[in-house]
């Protein structure tokens, strides 16, 4: 595999970039490797500054499941670049995006666009504690809820690649109110509730956690997490910005039938923009300004682009309602091949992880147990081979609409084969 153009970018890069990139995980240097520069992508695959086409399985790290370069959110946005980039005012397009998450996620009656996911959940969490009047937040070891100061702790993605228990540059006042439960363990949040629970304004949970790799909830965990908060006058949050019309097109919180108070959404959302939402009952909602005195603002939420791009890929998904079970048929076919190989896996839906353990991994302490030398191995192994999968243990792997039967049997074969 030739990789002179990506090492000289690489070069460049370092010079004027922390580690040479904008996001840590996509750095490969948990996978001991140098990263590959995109040139660009077309459906199932991506190709490298030096020519090199792989089958993509990271999928941008969810957004494309429609494949890279869908041409309906394509001509989207191209129809909506003929009417100017950004207004910092209100259109029509967001109302068009906000109905059609509104029909898919019931559960979120008022919603507001933001421009990431961290901005999302951050955004939640602060409405949460502006409605309970409340300031502790309880989050689960091994779930990452992106970069916001309050919830880098014991986080998931990037930290636990990093081998991270948390960040530099947080003031241990702002992670004071974080309190740390264990995912699939629901005596853990009931400790919690027992000893502070009047002062607990929410639980934040990935409803099925897929940044310490895939960790799907135990049965009854969700339920569980909805009756305690409900008991204590807590909100429960699901951050759905993996979920969310990934699992269905109604997120995790229609697959599993667990209704949460706040959602956080991010990634297909935005068809492949920079674009987030959250939202909940009505009533938790209204604290937001200019309604209440929650404050969160952005010049560019809800930009015109990304809404028609975000609303085009909705309308995809849903004019093709069999796509959730090809998807989940193409998923099982790679979750049979790793599992025919030896290998240990997870998988809930398209999203499926490759762990180096002999354990079942259901939480933070049996993920991180994982040998992640022989995680790199493994990728790359795939990557010479000509498939792209997460430079990290603590990722997914996505699967999307645009990956033909023969990539996955061809996926399905190399993995078969993996000694
Ligand atoms: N937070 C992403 C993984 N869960 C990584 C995003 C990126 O590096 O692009």
């Amino acid at each position: 595999m030739k990789t002179d153009r990506s090492k000289k970018l690489y070069e460049r890069a370092c010079q004027l970039m922390p580690g040479g990139v904008n996001s840590p995980v996509r750095a490969f240097r948990s996978v001991g490797r140098s990263p590959l520069f995109i040139d660009h992508a077309e459906g199932s695959r991506i190709i490298d500054a030096d020519g090199n086409i792989f089958i993509d399985y990271v999928c941008s790290w969810g957004p494309d499941i429609l494949g890279h370069g869908c041409p309906a959110v394509i001509r989207a946005v191209q129809e909506r670049l003929a009417h100017g980039l950004t207004f910092g005012a209100c259109h029509e397009g967001e109302i068009l995006l906000a109905e059609k998450i509104r029909d898919h996620f019931p559960s979120m009656e008022l919603i507001r666009l933001v421009s990431s996911g961290t901005e999302a959940v951050m955004s939640a969490v602060r409405a949460a504690r502006g409605y309970t009047g409340r300031d502790f937040i309880v989050k689960f070891e091994g779930c990452y809820h992106g970069h916001s100061d309050g919830l880098l702790v014991k986080g998931g993605s990037g930290l636990l690649t990093g081998a991270l228990p948390g960040s530099a540059g947080v003031p241990s006042g702002y992670t004071e109110a974080t309190l740390l439960a264990r995912y699939n363990d629901l005596s853990s949040v009931e400790e919690l509730f027992a000893r502070c629970g009047s002062r607990i304004a929410c639980v934040i949970v990935e409803p099925c956690a897929a940044n310490m790799g895939v960790v799907p909830p135990k049965k009854g965990f969700l339920e569980g997490l909805r009756s305690i908060t409900e008991k204590h006058g807590a909100l429960l949050i699901f951050d759905e910005v993996i979920t969310g019309f990934r699992l269905s097109i109604g997120g995790a919180q229609q697959l599993y039938g667990v209704k949460p108070d706040l959602t956080t959404l991010g990634k297909i959302v935005g068809g492949g923009m920079p674009l987030a939402a959250y939202g909940g009952r009505r009533e938790i909602m209204e604290t937001v300004a200019p309604l209440g005195s929650v404050y969160q603002a952005g010049t560019l939420s809800g930009n015109p682009i990304a809404t028609a791009a975000g609303a085009a890929a909705i309308s995809e998904l849903e004019k093709r309602p069999e796509l959730y079970t090809e998807l989940e048929i193409k998923t099982a076919k790679l979750e049979d091949a790793a599992l025919s190989a030896g290998l240990n896996v997870n998988r809930a839906g398209s999203l499926m992880t490759v762990f180096f353990t002999n354990k079942k991994v259901t939480d933070y302490s049996s993920a991180t147990a994982c040998d992640t030398e022989a995680y790199s191995r493994y990728f790359g192994y795939l990557l010479e081979n000509g498939i792209y999968t997460a430079p990290s243990q603590f990722e997914a792997m996505f699967v999307s609409a645009a990956h033909t039967e023969e990539e996955i049997e061809q996926t399905c074969q190399l993995i078969k084969a993996y000694k």
